[in-house]
């Protein structure tokens, strides 16, 4: 099945999802290994890779490779930043457009180097439109985000109407990694309402009552990343969060 299939499937039937975000720069890939293993016996959806800096084409490869080895059904999505560090070891990639860069580059001009790549590695692409909401953390400032602020609901409904309209698959909200205060549980419920596509959201994102709020809110996928980075304990932390999403 392709990973699109899989997941508008989930979302067809009202499943929530939940997914792991892992930065290859953070740790060894054997690591990454084996804790995407352990985010998919705990119910993890898919697992994503990317991170806003340090990532480079050998520490991307290495890392999906040690992932896709220790992965039995879930898939490895790509989350870029930039089309130079791209692997052919995943199963797809989020073919992104950061929709509030100033930067035409993260709008359509790194896509436009990356679209061939994705080709020719045939990597499956799932188009989404990136919002970046305040505070947006690294992200913001690496792709020159005119944040939206939180109390902004009407901006971020236009922004992710848009990318409906542009045709994507999928809209993420985005706090940034490691933000302070995730997306605010109304603007979710306010973009759930004016669009028809599915809705993700992520950064900041730690504890299973942020992550229930959310789903209930209206966001199909919940993204959390620093949270797995962190836990000394990952069974307990994310085993809650998961439980979380899934259950409400
Ligand atoms: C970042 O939304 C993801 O792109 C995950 O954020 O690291 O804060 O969970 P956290």
């Amino acid at each position: 099945m392709r990973v699109w299939e899989y997941i508008e499937k989930k979302i067809a039937n009202s499943e929530k999802m939940h997914m792991t975000l892992l930065d290859p720069d953070k740790q060894s890939p054997a690591e990454a290994g084996e804790i995407a293993g352990k985010c998919e016996e705990l119910g993890s959806d898919a697992i994503m890779i990317g991170g806003s800096t340090g990532v480079t084409r050998e520490n991307m490869d290495a890392t999906a490779r040690a992932i896709k080895a220790e992965l039995e059904k879930i898939p490895l999505i790509i989350f870029p930043t930039k089309p130079d560090a791209l692997t052919p070891h995943a199963d797809a990639i989020y073919f992104m457009s950061m929709l509030n860069s100033q930067d035409l580059n993260f709008v359509i001009g790194y896509q436009v180097l990356g679209a061939m790549v994705v080709k020719k590695l045939g990597i499956e692409p799932i188009p989404m439109g990136y919002i970046i909401i305040e505070p947006g953390m690294k992200v913001a400032e690496v792709g020159s985000a005119k944040v939206i602020p939180r109390h902004d609901i009407r901006s971020a409904v236009a922004h992710a109407l848009a990318a409906e309209y542009l045709g994507m698959n999928l809209v993420y909200l985005e706090a940034g990694s490691g933000a302070h205060q995730h997306v605010p549980p109304e603007m979710v419920s306010e973009v759930r309402k004016n669009i028809g596509i599915g809705l993700i959201a992520g950064g900041g994102i730690r504890t299973p009552e942020s992550a229930s709020q959310l789903a209930r809110a209206g966001a199909d996928i919940i993204v959390t990343g620093t949270v797995v980075e962190e836990a000394s304990d990952i069974e307990n932390t994310l085993g809650k969060i998961i439980a979380a999403v899934k259950h409400r």
